[in-house]
């Protein structure tokens, strides 16, 4: 294992949630209803393209300067909820892995879909953590294309076979695997099926645990 890494929502912190209730305000008011459910497909899909899913779950046709706005008003909601955001926020056993990771030699990348990735992480004090932060900015092909993750390894200098994806999402799941890397998922086992292994979270997870995944 050379280098880790990581996805930001739903696996460094629970912006997961808050881009739920940022989707949900959108379609409460253009007048239907977003559930938990339909919510698992945008998980690791840019913004542009979740809105797209959540428009077609509405059955609302829109213009593409009316989609321009809802995206903005969308992300606006979103980002007055993260504005509150400390490193109090960051989930748990996520430091001390970090740490221990770094202890180790091992370089640390993200890997998010995300715009406001570097905002997000400023806000929860991880960015010195990184060697490396690709976000929503520097890639052109969303999640599940593996551009995001290669780009990752790239700039850390290794080969996609010594890199460890940590994913929440099964687009991001499917991303890590097109890159040739090993994916740890972060969540449910029933819906990360495609991971090489499936913790809840980081909480007690050591890297002792992810020795034999990395000699697979
Ligand atoms: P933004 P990740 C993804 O981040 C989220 O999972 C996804 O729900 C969101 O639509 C996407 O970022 C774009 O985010 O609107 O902030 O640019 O999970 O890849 O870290
Ligand atoms: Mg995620």
């Amino acid at each position: 294992m050379h280098a880790f890494l990581f996805d930001l929502d739903g696996v460094l912190v629970d912006t997961a949630r808050f881009h739920f209730l940022a989707w949900q305000r959108l379609a409460h008011q253009l007048g239907f209803e977003f559930t938990e459910t339909q919510n698992e497909a945008l998980k690791g899909i840019s913004r542009m393209d979740s809105l797209e899913i959540v428009l077609k779950t509405g059955g609302i046709q829109a213009t593409n300067e009316e989609k321009l706005r809802y995206a903005e008003e969308k992300n606006a909601y979103y980002l007055r909820l993260c504005s509150e955001m400390t490193p109090a926020d960051v989930l748990p056993g996520v430091l001390n892995f970090i740490r221990q990771a770094r202890e180790r030699g091992i370089l640390i990348g993200l890997g998010s879909a995300s715009k406001n990735a570097g905002t997000i992480l400023d806000h929860v004090g991880l960015r010195p953590y990184f060697d490396t932060i690709v976000d929503g900015n520097r890639v052109r092909k969303s999640k599940p294309d593996p551009e995001v993750f290669q780009i990752g390894a790239a700039d850390l200098g290794v080969l996609p076979g010594s890199a460890v994806v940590f994913e929440d999402a099964v687009a991001g799941v499917e991303a890590a695997k097109r890159a040739g890397m090993k994916v740890v998922g972060i969540g449910d086992p029933a819906i990360l099926k495609e991971a090489d292994r499936v913790f809840p979270n980081f909480e007690g997870l050591s890297l002792t645990q992810l020795e034999e995944l990395a000699a697979e």
